[in-house]
């Protein structure tokens, strides 16, 4: 797929019944909160600020859908597992993304699952994945700020997450310095 025109296309909230009714193929993003996964999304899609992003976690608070040739979707959620965050906020926040992912489970034939290179996988990243495993969704894990490792520390978080994650693909990515991105590109566009 070419990238020819992307755009804002609506907001979700918990159980809001306009989850149901597009008929569109989407990839998802998930992560922990602040991991970069607002900013790895403009990367992918080449602009600048579509995606809103923030240096203050919590800054995504509903699923964002982008539209994508008209045809696809690429959805913004919410960071799980900030343990700063209000708590209330923060228990709704993780619904909102249990509920999205299960109510668009047919539709959705990718989920990004965001790691801070830097910090390896926690608990909350491996209970996010065996959720996503068990919707049977495939997923594709991707390293976030490796412009902060050397590359032998690069290659050392691989190694590791393929290890935690049982041999899935790990990709990493920096969006900031642009590497990495057109290849996650094109492995997302070839699961439509
Ligand atoms: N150095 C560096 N900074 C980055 C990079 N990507 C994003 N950032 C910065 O990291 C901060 C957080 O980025 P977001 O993309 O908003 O993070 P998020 O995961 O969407 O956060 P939530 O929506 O709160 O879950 C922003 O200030 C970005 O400018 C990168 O590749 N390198
Ligand atoms: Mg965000």
């Amino acid at each position: 797929m070419k990238l020819k025109e992307v755009k804002f296309f609506k907001s979700v909230s918990i159980n809001d019944s306009k989850v149901f009714f597009d008929d569109k193929d989407e990839i998802v993003f998930v992560g922990r909160s602040n991991v970069w996964k607002s900013s790895l999304m403009n990367a992918l899609l080449n602009k600048k600020d579509l995606v809103k992003t923030s240096s203050k976690p919590g800054k995504t608070r509903t699923a964002n859908l982008f539209l994508l040739n008209n045809k696809y979707f690429f959805t913004d959620l919410p960071g799980y597992g900030f343990a700063k965050l209000w708590k209330q906020l923060k228990e709704d926040l993780d619904s909102l993304i249990s509920w999205y992912v299960s109510e668009r489970k047919s539709y959705i034939k990718k989920v990004v699952l965001i790691i801070d290179s830097k910090i390896w996988p926690q608990q909350t990243d491996i209970d996010m994945f065996n959720y996503i495993n068990d919707l049977e969704i495939p997923v594709l894990i991707i390293l976030s700020k490796v412009d902060r490792l050397s590359n032998n520390d690069v290659n050392k978080s691989i190694f590791h997450c393929e290890e935690v994650f049982f041999g899935q693909q790990v990709m990493a990515v920096s969006s900031m310095k642009k590497l990495g991105v057109d290849e996650i590109f094109k492995v997302l566009a070839e699961s439509f």
